[in-house]
């Protein structure tokens, strides 16, 4: 989004929009820096908690995980470049190249640190031989069958989430102060731009349903409570699951299971009864997978509501509906949040839906953990640590945005408030 709106400001010779880019710079700093610690934290868990999975998978994953830290120093040090480096040329432009070495090191770091995990999903590029892993193929490790999917899965959902985070932002000071030309125009770009990105979503989601369709079936099955192999597998929607798996008071969408999982109402979706009871994920995955998906078309239509609105075409239905209506604003003002708790249940579903195995079919969570009487001291230590820094990120950035307002930057700038002639 800082690109995007350096770059608007530039073609558009519009002040507003090279503040937002300065702006939202500073605030992306520091979540640069909140994430070097927690990124040092969870090289610190690896070793200390996963000794035994550090052991098998080190030689076939420490080719991405070193490319990470490589990705993030290359980020790192062109972030330092571009933020000193604002007033210094005499053509914006290469000011503006300075940040697209920034988008590629951030993009670069999530794909990285993603295919290790797309590796413990579905392990390959080695061969166990007396339960040791041996004939270590890096690349095959790095490009395994879950890794198209869940990088640009997780990658397109980041970006909807960084959108809607900064929509949520300019839309609280819209309701506010109604006139703010800068707002307008920072909700504008990042709610059109969420459009973009939740209807990519919506798309790579199928596609990852499509994946687990093939390759972890049984977390599909457990998603959807799906018991019966049969094809015509509706999706069901919320409800209950009585003890004897009975599924009750949730909505259920005819075929649509079946078409998440290979396209068409015939496709055949292995039921849970089918698979080895021993090796199945908690049923409550189910939860969290509805709630990623509820809420990511929660995210979708109301970004398109807003960008349908906008276009005063005769023809276009929606053109009456006023796009900063407060209705509208409070709507997208929900929007930050729910995309992050749609990451989290993203995240606790593609997780714990790999249960009980740490390395799918390889070695199981108990198998990696380390034995040691501690574990319970670390938890607190690594609470403690997250607690620390979700307060002071919280307070600096703050700080940070409250001390210096837009309308204080821009007085100070000589920016005008209205820049529409
Ligand atoms: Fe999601 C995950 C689908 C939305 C975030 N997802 C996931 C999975 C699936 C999905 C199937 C699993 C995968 C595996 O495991 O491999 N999604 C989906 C769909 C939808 C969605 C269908 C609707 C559109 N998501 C969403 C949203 C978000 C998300 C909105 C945010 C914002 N996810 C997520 C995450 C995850 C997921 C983070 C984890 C990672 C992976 O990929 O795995």
């Amino acid at each position: 989004m800082i690109a995007i709106a350096e770059w608007m400001g530039i073609k558009r010779k519009d002040p507003h929009y090279t503040l937002m880019a300065r702006r939202w710079a500073r605030g992306f700093v520091i979540s640069v820096a909140v994430g070097v610690v927690t990124g040092t934290a969870i090289a610190v868990q690896l070793a200390l908690l996963w000794p035994n999975f550090m052991q098998a998978a080190g030689h076939t994953i420490g080719l991405p995980m070193f490319m990470e830290t490589f990705a993030f120093f290359f980020e790192a040090i062109f972030l330092g470049i571009y933020l000193y480096t604002w007033d210094r040329f005499k053509s914006k432009m290469k000011h503006f190249l300075l940040v697209i070495p920034i988008v590629i090191g951030a993009t670069a770091s999530a794909f990285f640190i993603t295919s290790v995990n797309a590796f413990m999903n579905y392990p390959t590029g080695f061969q166990i031989v007396d339960g040791v892993l041996t004939d270590v193929s890096p690349l095959s490790a790095m490009f395994n069958p879950a890794t198209p999917t869940k990088i640009s899965h997780v990658i397109i959902t980041a970006y909807l989430t960084a959108a809607f985070i900064l929509g949520m932002v300019a839309a609280l000071k819209l309701l506010k102060n109604k006139g703010s030309e800068y707002y307008k125009k920072a909700l504008h770009l990042n709610i059109t731009a969420a459009a973009v990105f939740a209807i990519a979503t919506a798309v790579i989601g199928d596609f990852s349903g499509k994946y687990l369709h093939e390759y972890q079936p049984e977390k599909l099955a457990a998603a959807e409570w799906h018991f019966e192999t049969e094809s015509e597998a509706p999706l069901i929607l919320g409800g209950i699951l009585t003890g004897d798996n009975e599924v009750r008071f949730a909505l259920e969408i005819p075929y649509a299971l079946s078409i998440l999982a290979g396209g068409t109402p015939d496709t055949v979706v292995t039921g849970l009864n089918d698979f080895d009871p021993d090796y199945l994920p908690p049923l409550w995955v189910h939860y969290f997978f509805d709630s990623m998906v509820f809420i990511g078309m929660y995210l979708a239509a109301v970004s398109i509501l807003f960008v349908a609105a906008g276009f005063k075409h005769r023809l276009n239905p929606l053109r009456r509906i006023n796009p900063m209506h407060p209705l509208i604003l409070k709507l997208i003002v929900a929007g930050g949040p729910l995309s992050m708790l749609a990451i989290q249940a993203g995240w606790i579903f593609a997780e714990v839906g790999r249960q009980p195995w740490i390395i799918n079919g390889v070695m199981t969570v108990s198998e990696g953990a380390t034995t040691s009487n501690h574990v319970d001291t670390m938890l607190w230590l690594f609470i403690a640590l997250y607690t620390l820094l979700g307060v002071t990120s919280v307070i600096v950035l703050r700080k940070m945005f409250k001390e210096n307002p837009v309308e204080k930057e821009m007085e100070k700038r000589n920016i005008p408030e209205s820049t529409l002639n």
